[in-house]
């Protein structure tokens, strides 16, 4: 049995596996708002931040750590675990003092995880993912470096001020002192990882990526990178690794509080985008997965570190080997509520059926479909841009955002010059017909749909499988199936049309932003 984790903003998971039988014998969440009140963090965050901070508890994870392993020991049996793996919610910091290997290497498991590490921070909350607070310090990173051309070239990313190379040196500018009592820091998912095997862990490619520290070239520490960061910050980073090289057994403290044997092997815990790279099926390149939610995000394998010239996308270590692009756009389901309301339509109007009725106008009128300010391309638009050839009826205005929101998709994916072959698609709006038939003929690409409830967790099962000599496309094949009868062909008819739109779109993304 293979046991994968992920501690993601809301919730940490767990998907217990298989390989044998093909099944998943086990998976729990613990939700942080619903399970851990007493955190005040509804949404797994802690609410109210000033200057764009958005921080959390990193106490929170810990003790949802204990809950998921005593929901889970109750529910399977833990001696069977061969294998731990795991991935985080990408860009999180947690900083800890010099005594934290120690405390790690002797966690009593009579005694909860809570109360045994919270001497060990050096600072009391994590900034995640939603931070905004860090613009002056990407400035400041991207001028030591000589431009965002270069920071992007080395890192994959043009400073970004959630990445967690902005936020440690914010955090080493606001409390010098703290810094420097700060001996080690981890990621969210490396510092799951330690705990786990009672040691420190190395942060992994795929996640240490998103940090504007790591050196895609050369997959180590940017040396003028670090130096344009923080202080002395090489020495409290341990040397990234491969999620798929396993480091030693896991801690004590599971083994006897939880019955995990204590020949059970712990890999380093990747992101949980490179993770949902794995649940998905979609490691190898040419396969895209594109996830609608409340933003949008594309997401797909590539077999080098290209980067982004327009700095919009970021480039992420791919677990199965190589690297993983990762583009999100701000306006996914916002955009997509905010016509419908506009309309006054409901989600029929968005269906195939309804679709179809408008098919001769497609790729004929354009929208850029922004309500207010988006990140891919970065630009606040107030309001969709515009330009119709054909009266604008509630159908073709539709049609014509759809179409907008998945050629601005394309425009901004073409440089990772990777072929699309198939894509997957997930998350809420994919269960729409019309929506996922309009993917597959904008990328002319068929397209499955699935409804995997956790990808990462999976995903992190799945590392761990493979750790322990499975076949990781083999796994896939079984665990990452497609919903039945969701595949769409794209309609090769259109593909003329919109290679067209797409030509058009792009030049009046550059006169309405000025690029
Ligand atoms: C990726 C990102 C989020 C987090 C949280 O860059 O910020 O997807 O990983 O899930």
């Amino acid at each position: 049995m293979f046991l994968g984790l992920d501690s993601s903003t809301q919730s940490l998971s767990a998907v217990i596996l298989d390989p044998a039988s093909g099944e998943i014998l086990a998976s729990h969440s613990v939700n942080f708002g619903n399970d851990l009140p007493q955190y005040g963090s509804p949404s797994g965050f802690i609410p109210g931040g000033k200057d764009g901070e958005v921080h959390a508890n990193p106490l929170m994870w810990l003790e949802a750590l204990d809950l998921l392993f005593n929901k889970l020991s109750k529910e399977a049996d833990l001696s069977q675990i061969q294998i731990i793996a795991g991935s985080g919610q990408q860009h999180g910091s947690v900083y800890l003092g010099a005594g934290f290997d120690a405390a790690l290497s002797k966690l009593d498991a009579g005694k909860g995880l809570v109360e045994q590490l919270s001497p060990e921070l050096t600072r009391n909350t994590s900034p995640i993912w939603m931070d905004t607070s860090t613009g002056e310090e990407c400035a400041e990173i991207t001028a030591a470096l000589g431009g965002s051309s270069e920071v992007c070239a080395r890192s994959g990313s043009v400073a970004i001020e959630r990445f967690t190379g902005p936020q440690i040196r914010r955090f080493s500018k606001q409390d010098g002192e703290a810094y420097s009592a700060t001996t080690r820091i981890h990621l969210v998912s490396s510092f799951i990882a330690s705990v786990l095997a009672g040691k420190s862990l190395p942060i992994d490619y795929g996640d240490g990526a998103g940090m504007n520290l790591l050196n895609l070239a050369d997959l180590a520490w940017d040396t003028d990178l670090l130096e344009a960061t923080a202080p002395d910050l090489g020495n409290k980073l341990l040397p990234p690794a491969s999620c798929l090289e396993q480091q030693g057994t896991v801690s004590a403290y599971f083994t006897e509080k939880y019955g995990v044997p204590s020949s059970c092997k712990v890999c380093p815990f990747t992101g949980d985008n490179p993770a949902s790279l794995v649940g998905m099926g979609a490691t190898t390149p040419g396969q895209v997965v594109i996830s609608l939610g409340t933003s949008d995000t594309f997401f797909a394998a590539m077999p080098d570190a290209k980067t982004d010239p327009q700095g919009f996308g970021h480039v992420f270590g791919n677990p199965a080997g190589g690297f993983m692009s990762l583009i999100c756009f701000r306006n996914g389901s916002l955009a997509r509520e905010a016509i419908r309301d506009e309309l006054g339509v409901d989600w029929s109007a968005f269906e195939k059926g309804a679709l179809q009725l408008t098919e001769l106008s497609a790729g004929k009128n354009l929208t850029l479909p922004f309500y207010g300010a988006e990140i891919t391309p970065r630009h606040d638009f107030g309001s969709p841009v515009t330009e119709f050839i054909e009266e604008p009826t509630p159908a073709l205005r539709i049609r014509s955002l759809l179409e907008g929101q998945f050629l601005n998709m394309k425009l901004h994916s073409a440089w990772m010059g990777v072929t699309t072959d198939r894509i997957r698609l997930t998350g809420g709006a994919s269960k729409n017909d019309g929506i996922a038939q309009l993917v597959a003929d904008v990328f002319q690409a068929p397209v499955e749909r699935l409804d995997v409830a956790n990808s990462a967790a999976l995903g992190t099962a799945l590392i761990a499988a493979t750790v322990g000599g499975n076949d990781l496309e083999a796994l896939q094949k079984i665990f990452c199936k497609p919903a039945p009868d969701s595949l769409l062909q794209p309609n090769p008819a259109l593909a003329g049309k919109y290679s067209t739109a797409l030509e058009q779109f792009g030049k009046l993304l550059a006169a309405t932003i000025g690029a």
